[in-house]
């Protein structure tokens, strides 16, 4: 019985485990990312980015999460962002070159990966979401 009851308590917390690890649980700027979020990148894929699973006002106050041996993390995400990975499926994710998502934008299609256009690249305060 105590064993039976043991093991029960190892399932459970087996359970948790996957359950935190899980798309289902995606975390806005918790340096992985998430499916349903907008990854930015310093430059390329393999260097530091942020993930966004909302929309953010103003990238002066942001500084790239992942990963502490990859180019560009702890800088400041404002004017700094070359590529986007829109993970969301469904949702277009904006990246604007002012605050509040306003002046010269980028528009990333859903699930697709590209190096932002002139007007952003390295000129980004902003991001937001647009529903098709
Ligand atoms: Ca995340
Ligand atoms: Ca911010």
């Amino acid at each position: 019985m105590r064993v039976r009851t043991l093991l029960a308590g190892a399932v459970a917390v087996v359970a948790l485990l996957i359950g935190v690890a899980g798309p289902a649980n995606a975390a806005h700027k918790d340096g992985s990312c998430n499916s349903g979020e907008l990854c930015l990148y310093w430059s390329t894929t393999s260097t530091s980015f942020i993930d966004f699973l909302i929309g953010d006002n103003d990238h002066r106050n942001d500084t790239f999460t992942c990963c502490s041996d990859r180019l560009g993390w702890g800088q400041t995400v404002a004017d700094n962002v070359a590529t986007a990975w829109n993970r969301d499926s469904d949702a277009y994710a904006v990246v604007a070159s002012l605050l509040t998502c306003e002046g010269a934008f980028d528009v990333v299609e859903p699930l697709e990966t590209t190096i932002l256009g002139d007007a952003v690249r390295n000129n980004n305060w902003s991001n937001c979401w647009e529903l098709p």
